[in-house]
């Protein structure tokens, strides 16, 4: 099965595959400006990614060769953003044994929202997809560096400084009240 070249990656110039942890996957370039969040927060992190526009709908050949290849091209994670009829963050989780999270998109078809969170978030038993809050792509990046973090001590460290972070944040925000 051979797949284009990812349409983004986090890295510049060309990146080995074995080096990239995280799928990053939507149903359309214009979800792109949400799932954004989960690109930056993961280089942030270090994590490497690949980023590609892939559809259960519009592209069906390519959501089965992405998901059947994702693992053995060094995947861990794939995180899967769609809007409106979301069926591409269940589907894909039907074509690997990876996790697949999930962010239901806010888009131009979506009627409320509504439809892509229980487009992905009501998975029948035995195909699970975990789902993020709508359009919270951030957390969806900060959830599949957890996974890779439990594996993997250079992420966890990277993940407890970045909790430390927040919380002085929070601390600094609190002062400034006083
Ligand atoms: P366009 O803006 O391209 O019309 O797409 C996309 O994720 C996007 O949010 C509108 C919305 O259609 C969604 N879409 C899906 C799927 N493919 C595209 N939900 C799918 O396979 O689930």
């Amino acid at each position: 099965m051979t797949l284009s070249i990812p349409l983004i990656t986090n890295q510049r110039g060309p990146l080995k595959m074995s080096k990239v942890k995280v799928g990053i996957i939507m149903g359309s370039a214009s979800d792109l400006p949400v799932m954004n969040d989960a690109i930056d927060i993961l280089k942030e992190f270090g994590i490497h990614t690949e980023v590609e526009i892939v559809s259960a709908h519009r592209t069906p050949e390519k959501m089965v060769s992405y998901a059947k290849s994702a693992a053995e091209r060094g995947l861990k994670v794939i995180v899967a953003g769609a809007g409106g009829a979301a069926h591409l963050p269940g589907m894909t989780a039907s074509l690997t044994t990876l996790p697949v999270i999930g962010v239901p998109i806010k888009s131009s078809n979506s009627i409320d929202g509504w439809d892509s969170i229980l487009s992905i978030l009501q998975m029948p038993n035995g195909i699970p997809v975990a789902t993020v809050a709508l359009n919270g792509a951030k957390n969806a990046g900060i959830l599949a560096a957890r996974i890779l973090g439990a594996f993997d001590s250079e992420i966890e460290k990277t993940l407890t400084a970045y909790q430390q972070q927040m919380k002085e944040k929070v601390e600094k925000s609190q002062e400034s009240l006083r």
